[in-house]
């Protein structure tokens, strides 16, 4: 695998699914693939999970570990090509690339939208002049677009705590009082429509998601009847896609808070497990009760995390032989 960013770079799910529960039987199996292989980690926006797990993940490998995190401490980079650098960045990203690459075997990016351009943010402006330019193989940690790391842990976690099979999965947005990026519902979504999972998307209007993502799912607008007889709850919020109304890209469109997930609307569900990728605002996007409800699964999904990318990080370094 040369680069990580869509279910569809991990092949079959169930064979990758079958190779996560491998790895979480024995997270140390494979400790000798990544000898004398360093995995490059940069990050241009904060990160709680995404960096330990990460970092466990190569290291369960058997790799070394570098970790940039790109604002505190390297030189502010520009990102436009053909600009008069005469402000307050030294530095180019065409140069600061393959000197990053020249470091280590494989690159791990995240890099979130910036709401400045939704065609700069859609296009992946930052990620694949990664790809174009690095030589090297590239694992999305969280992009403009996509958080492909997280809905493979979110497709784990489903899996190990499905209580029947093709079970009803609801995908919800809730409230938050700053615009967050739409990669967390884009991936879930694709990866949600790529599963065997009944696929449910709930959200206020003007919310749509792009459609190479939410595909043909299913759209419900009335929040209660889309948590009639769901099994999975997973709760985002997102910032508007600009869809329907370019204009309106990257907007708080709604606060409504009563999206808030709470005991009113698990009590529709079929006493479903409740699901985020963290990190949550609680009273915002969950209530305490919900998220303290012996039916959440926040932890054990976040702990997912650690599989989800020792399966890409062994998948890469495979790829390298
Ligand atoms: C980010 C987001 O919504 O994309 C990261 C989630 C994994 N969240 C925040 O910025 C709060
Ligand atoms: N879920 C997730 O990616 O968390 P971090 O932003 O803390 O990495």
């Amino acid at each position: 695998m040369r680069v990580f960013r869509s279910v569809k770079d991990l092949g079959p799910l169930d064979v990758a699914l079958k190779e996560a529960m491998e790895i979480k039987a024995d997270r140390y199996k494979y400790q000798e693939l990544g000898r004398n292989k360093t995995a490059l980690l940069i990050f241009f926006n904060n990160s709680l999970r995404t960096r330990l797990s990460t970092q466990k993940a190569a290291m369960n490998l058997g790799m070394n570990v570098i970790v940039l995190d790109v604002n505190q401490g390297a030189w502010k980079l520009e990102t436009e090509r053909g600009v008069v650098m005469d402000g307050d960045k030294s530095e180019h990203l065409l140069e600061a690339i393959p000197v990053m690459a020249s470091y280590c075997d494989v690159i791990g990016v995240r890099s979130f939208a910036r709401f400045e351009s939704r065609e700069d943010d859609y296009n992946e402006k930052i990620l694949e002049q990664f790809i174009q330019y690095s030589g090297k193989p590239v694992f999305f940690m969280e992009s403009a677009t996509v958080h492909p790391l997280q809905s493979f842990a979110d497709l784990i976690t489903i899996e190990e705590y499905k209580e029947r099979q093709h079970p009803k999965v609801v995908l919800t947005w809730a409230p938050h009082p700053k615009a967050l990026p739409q990669a967390v519902p884009n991936s879930f979504a694709e990866w949600m429509n790529a599963a065997d999972v009944d696929f449910v998307v709930t959200h206020p209007e003007g919310y749509e998601l792009d459609p190479q993502f939410v595909g043909d799912a299913r759209v419900e607008y009335d929040q209660m009847k889309a948590f009639e007889g769901a099994d999975f709850i997973y709760a985002k919020n997102w910032s508007c896609p600009g869809v329907t109304r370019p204009e309106d890209y990257g907007k708080v469109l709604s606060k409504d808070m009563s999206w808030t997930v709470s005991d009113r609307q698990m009590a529709v569900t079929n006493n479903a497990h409740f699901m985020h990728c963290l990190p949550v605002r609680r009273n915002m996007i969950v209530t305490d009760d919900v998220i303290e409800s012996p039916r959440s699964l926040v932890i054990p999904e976040a702990a997912n995390r650690e599989i989800s990318a020792t399966v890409v990080l062994k998948r890469m370094l495979e790829a390298l032989k």
